[in-house]
């Protein structure tokens, strides 16, 4: 075992812990009461077959242990987007399941040579990430339904090799670490938390910017800049606070910087995608299609559909962009002209709550001549326009 643990951390890892490949249980139980309960909002991924998703025996035949690794990805520095900038999840500032499954192929390279059969699987359907590295010891199950380590924090990515090789299983599970602290609970603006550790995926920013169809009118406003993903309840975790200081223990040991070792930027400058942490929602809305799947093409976007981008980029202009602007008007004249409906009714959405409604009739746009319902319905919602009695946003 201590020469696989050092092999992942030489590789990029910051931990690594063995559980054994029994089903995991508790993880099922979990998926199969949210589903039951309309929880999962409509997610497959682990909750399509979870029969699967908790079995790792259904990953390599034999299967007797696995191997988990996390990565952590962000160490300090608080993002501040500027005017008309969206923000990103930290987790996708760089690339960091590819940093993540290099390392955990250089720990099957090394099983491999032995003999023993060995399989990568990370962020997949194939299983419950954080079921298998809370059994391997690496941290406890949080009310914020995130895996978090003592040392770490949660601002980890998580993954597996399945093997065939015996090894010796962590002695036991970490134990809560929460206490009584709920500020990730109270923090979440659209209360996705509402239980203790288990999340309500219908009301969680991070999943409704990934989930496809309009997005509920009445989480609009609280995604505020939020152009993918969300952080806030790990932004707050005390644990998180403690572990992000300078001089916190996080350097993987050896790591080179070929595999994305640490720099001092805490991720708020440039990025190793090529794109900014931070885009500019006018410059997104003004890109063709090809253009946007290259540049965000390597984000989850439902059935690869750029209107989706479109969506929330739009809901984030609403919210953020500046009425007074002419490139505010000319982007969203040009949405509310956009073939896709899902673009046109996020487009009314947006000129309604930055007080810019004379741009209807300028874009021919009329609610009594619009064919589509989502369209028509964006006209008579209600939208708290951002623009005070002066006129001043
Ligand atoms: C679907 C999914 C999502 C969904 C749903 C998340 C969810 N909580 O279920 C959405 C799109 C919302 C999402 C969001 C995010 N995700 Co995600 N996601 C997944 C995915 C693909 C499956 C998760 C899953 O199986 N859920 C099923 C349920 C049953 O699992 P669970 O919520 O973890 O449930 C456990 C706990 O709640 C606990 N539990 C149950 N009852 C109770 C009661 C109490 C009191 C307590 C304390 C605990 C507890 O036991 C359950 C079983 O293990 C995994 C990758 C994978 N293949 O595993 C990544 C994964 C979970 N996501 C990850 C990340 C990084 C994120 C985001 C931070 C990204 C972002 N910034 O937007 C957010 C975090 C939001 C959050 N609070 O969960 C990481 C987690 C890292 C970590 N430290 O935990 C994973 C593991 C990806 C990876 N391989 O690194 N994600």
């Amino acid at each position: 075992m201590e020469e696989l643990r050092r092999a992942g951390l030489a590789a990029g890892l910051h931990d690594l812990g063995v559980t054994t490949a029994d089903p995991l249980v508790e993880a099922r139980r979990a998926i199969e009461e949210r589903k039951a309960a309309g929880l999962h909002g409509g997610m497959w991924f682990t909750y399509g077959r979870p029969e699967r998703s908790t079995d790792p025996g259904r990953i390599l035949s034999g299967a007797r242990s696995i191997l988990v690794g996390v990565r952590r990805y962000h160490r300090e520095g608080d993002p501040r987007p500027e005017a008309n900038q969206g923000r990103v999840a930290r987790y996708v500032y760089r690339r960091e399941y590819e940093h993540l499954s290099r390392a955990l192929e250089e720990v099957a390279v090394v099983l491999r040579d032995r003999g023993w059969r060995a399989e990568v699987v990370l962020d997949d359907n194939r299983l419950v990430d954080r079921a298998a590295a809370y059994r391997a010891g690496l941290g406890w199950l949080a009310k914020n339904t995130n895996l978090i380590s003592e040392r770490l924090g949660s601002w980890l990515v998580l993954g597996s090799v399945v093997t065939d090789c015996p090894l010796e299983a962590a002695a036991g599970v970490r134990p809560d670490g929460c206490g009584p602290c709920n500020r990730c609970r109270t923090a979440c603006p659209t209360d996705a938390l509402s239980t203790a550790g288990v999340l309500d995926a219908r009301r969680c920013l991070a999943w409704l910017v990934q989930a496809p169809g309009t997005f509920p009118l009445r989480y609009r406003e609280a995604l505020g800049d939020r152009l993918y993903g969300c952080d806030i309840c790990q932004e707050v975790c005390p644990v998180n606070l403690r572990t992000a200081a300078p001089g916190s223990d996080d350097a993987p040991t050896g790591a080179s910087p070929s595999h994305g070792g640490w720099s001092d930027t805490g991720g708020t400058e440039g990025s190793e995608t090529g794109i900014s942490p931070h885009p500019d929602v006018v410059a997104l809305l003004e890109m063709d299609d090809d253009t946007l799947l290259s540049q965000f093409g390597h984000w989850y976007i439902p059935r690869r559909r750029p209107e989706y981008l479109r969506r929330n980029a739009l809901i984030v202009l609403g919210n953020i962009g500046d009425p007074a602007d002419p490139a505010t008007e000319a982007v969203l004249a040009r949405c509310l002209r956009h073939e896709s409906a899902v673009v046109r009714a996020h487009a009314v959405w947006a000129a309604r709550r930055l007080g810019l409604d004379h741009l209807f009739p300028l874009c021919g746009l009329d609610p009594s001549d619009e064919a589509d319902p989502d369209v028509r319905a964006e006209f008579e919602s209600d939208v708290r326009p951002r623009i005070g009695q002066d006129g001043r946003p």
